[in-house]
């Protein structure tokens, strides 16, 4: 990349082995269910997460919209995290689409709901009220940090939603971040859920697409669901080629993101005026806030970043910024984002 960007691992382009493999790709008529790469990809995502099927989709948004589609229907309920990406920052489709509610509860500095909360949270039977029908998770948790949450979390969560025959969907975006992190395997995690989303597009580079999974009949009808928005593919085998080495190679090299989103961590935390505790850096996000001494508004901060340095970072929501680290970031960048910082607080004292 020609840039230095940790506004996101969302930024990253396809690796050379990608860009080769997709010039080579074998590729067929999706919809007619006869891209041989793309099915590779679903199968190989499918057993990779201990599920029967997969689902090639153009999007972790995507996926996850079909996901809470096919679970649910008009006039059922969600139960979701407050900060969840399903919540905040999927344009509502779940409700905009689906006719399906969004009961948000509040988390711990993990991204876990309440257990009793949501015990509490399912509902009876009376005609007034939504049906309870699907609990919505995600790991790792963006709006905790990217935090990994433990295994034993969705255990607890499977034997809430059980006896109520609420379905179990995991956002797992990151999945692979979250189970680096934890040092396990993700069948240990998506064992618990009936559903999980994962992306290739993210710290896994490939430049676009999610695989869906689950058991066969949610499949067959998740790949309905995938048609009625649009979102059925033709010779995407081109992608999926790059998603194939994503899934393969790209998982096996995480923890060198994390490395790394600590060692920006130890080094921002040092600055005066930055709030940042690194302990709480478990994968490959680095949140951190400015304190009233910084006299710059965050905006100008990032704009002097980027006119500066060259570098971007992302803004979060008020005076909290965001740095990712991914494939295309170097140990030299790390290095530079902390000098810039340096550089542009001296400016704001
Ligand atoms: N997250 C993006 C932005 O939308 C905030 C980012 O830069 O982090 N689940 C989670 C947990 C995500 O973080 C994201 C993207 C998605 C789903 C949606 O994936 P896409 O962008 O492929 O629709």
């Amino acid at each position: 990349m020609d840039i230095i960007d940790f506004r996101s691992d969302t930024v990253t382009w396809p690796t050379p082995a990608m860009r080769a493999a997709m010039a080579a790709a074998s590729v067929g008529d999706d919809v007619y269910g006869e891209d041989p790469t793309i099915i590779a990809l679903e199968n190989r995502a499918a057993e990779r997460l201990g599920k029967e099927a997969g689902l090639f989709v153009s999007s972790g948004t995507q996926g996850n919209l079909i996901a809470a589609l096919c679970h649910g229907q008009r006039g059922d309920e969600a139960i979701v995290a407050e900060d969840a990406h399903m919540f905040c920052w999927e344009a509502g489709g779940m409700a905009v689409l689906g006719g399906i509610t969004p009961r948000p509860l509040p988390t711990d500095h993990l991204g876990r709901m309440d257990l009793t909360q949501m015990r509490e949270a399912i509902r009876g039977d009376n005609p007034h009220w939504p049906r309870s029908r699907l609990i919505l998770t995600e790991n790792s948790s963006g709006g905790n940090q990217g935090a990994a949450i433990p295994l034993s979390y969705f255990e607890k969560v499977r034997a809430i939603a059980q006896p109520h025959n609420l379905k179990v969907h995991l956002d797992g975006a990151r999945l692979f971040n979250a189970t680096t992190a934890l040092g396990c395997d993700p069948q240990e995690m998506t064992q618990h859920v009936d559903s999980v989303s994962i992306c290739l597009s993210k710290g896994l580079c490939a430049p676009v697409g999610s695989v869906l999974v689950g058991d066969r009949d949610f499949i067959h009808q998740a790949r309905r669901t995938r048609k009625l928005l649009g979102g059925g593919m033709r010779q995407a085998g081109i992608l999926a080629a790059a998603g194939l080495i994503a899934l393969e190679t790209m998982t096996q090299r995480l923890e060198e993101d994390h490395l790394q989103a600590q060692r920006l961590a130890k080094g921002l935390a040092q600055i005066p005026g930055v709030i940042l505790d690194p302990t709480q850096v478990q994968t490959n996000m680095v949140f951190f806030d400015l304190d009233d001494t910084v006299n710059g508004s965050p905006t100008e901060i990032i704009e002097q970043i980027e006119a500066n340095y060259g570098i971007r970072i992302g803004l979060y929501s008020g005076r909290t910024f965001r740095a990712v680290t991914h494939y295309w970031i170097q140990p030299g960048h790390v290095d530079a984002l902390i000098q810039a910082f340096k550089a542009v607080f001296k400016a704001h004292p």
